[in-house]
């Protein structure tokens, strides 16, 4: 058994989180949930870290919730635990998250990564909701986030039949922001944390809020929160640096302020 569930490291200003539960590929457990949310936490309250990146292996970025955990609970213990409700917890972080996903990302682990920002795939990377096959539907997320993501009908066959879809499959659907070779997933998401570390914090979590709020909200309403939060970036510093930058024909340097 792996001594740690996860491993966390920083690079630069980007937080680097792996699941590291390689001899059951990475399936998520409640100890995974509770480490991987409290070193999310963790890089959101540092101020140095402007960007997260989560990862697994080259076999599984995780291949569902843990079936064995849960496979005895009766229904009144799931619902009095609220199972697997902590992951909430992750959606809330206010930094920019990245999930490098190669190998299985099934039911729990496709949940996981929907819950990221962006993701990064290879074509070998194998997406589903696989739940139909153990009589269970999904239920980190799946039913909804997938639908938004590649629309009704391929949700719908997705989460019906339980197939899996590779990684062109998935960026063609919108699933997936950028694909590229199978071992260059890791590197380039860091690179898209480490452009995005270039920014300002405040500016790049006000981002991240406004295009979240496109999923909450009407688009009047969308649109105000967006042109609210446009002007409220003029208090900052940051605002003014890159702007005279680029009057100034020279790179803006920001101060997170
Ligand atoms: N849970 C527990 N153990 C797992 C899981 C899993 N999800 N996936 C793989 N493992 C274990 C296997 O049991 C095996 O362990 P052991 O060596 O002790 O037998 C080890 O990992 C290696 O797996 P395989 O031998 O099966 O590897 P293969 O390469 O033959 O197959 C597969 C790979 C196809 C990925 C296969 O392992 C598989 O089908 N896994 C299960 C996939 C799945 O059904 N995922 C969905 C799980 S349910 C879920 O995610 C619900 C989320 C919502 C929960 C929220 C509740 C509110």
């Amino acid at each position: 058994m792996s001594e740690h569930v996860i491993l966390t490291e920083i690079v630069g200003r980007v937080g680097v989180i792996r699941v590291n539960r390689p001899e059951a590929l990475n399936a998520l457990n409640l100890a995974i949930l509770h480490a991987v949310v409290e070193a999310a936490e963790a890089f959101q309250n540092d101020p140095n870290i402007m960007a997260i990146v989560i990862t697994g292996n080259e076999k599984a970025f995780a291949a569902g919730a843990d079936i064995k955990e849960m496979a005895d609970k009766s229904y009144i213990e799931m619902h009095q635990s609220d199972w697997f409700s902590g992951w909430s917890r992750f959606t809330e972080i206010r930094l920019p998250m990245i999930a490098a996903v190669n190998g299985y990302a099934l039911g729990g682990g496709c949940e996981l990564a929907m819950m990221t920002d962006m993701i990064i795939a290879g074509p070998g990377t194998k997406f589903g909701q696989p739940e139909i096959n153990l009589g269970v539907i999904p239920g980190m997320g799946g039913s909804q986030r997938l639908t938004r993501a590649i629309g009704k009908s391929k949700a719908m066959d997705m989460v019906l039949t339980g197939r899996m879809m590779d990684g062109e499959e998935a960026e063609r659907a919108g699933l997936v922001a950028r694909l590229v070779d199978d071992n260059n997933v890791f590197d380039t998401a860091m690179e898209i944390a480490q452009t995005i570390a270039s920014k300002s914090r405040p500016v790049v979590m006000a981002a991240k809020e406004a295009v979240n709020t496109a999923f909450e909200t009407s688009l009047s309403q969308g649109l105000l929160v967006e042109r609210r939060a446009f002007h409220a970036l003029f208090a900052l510093e940051d605002q003014k640096e890159g702007m005279e930058a680029f009057s100034n024909k020279r790179k803006a340097e920001f101060k997170d302020r």
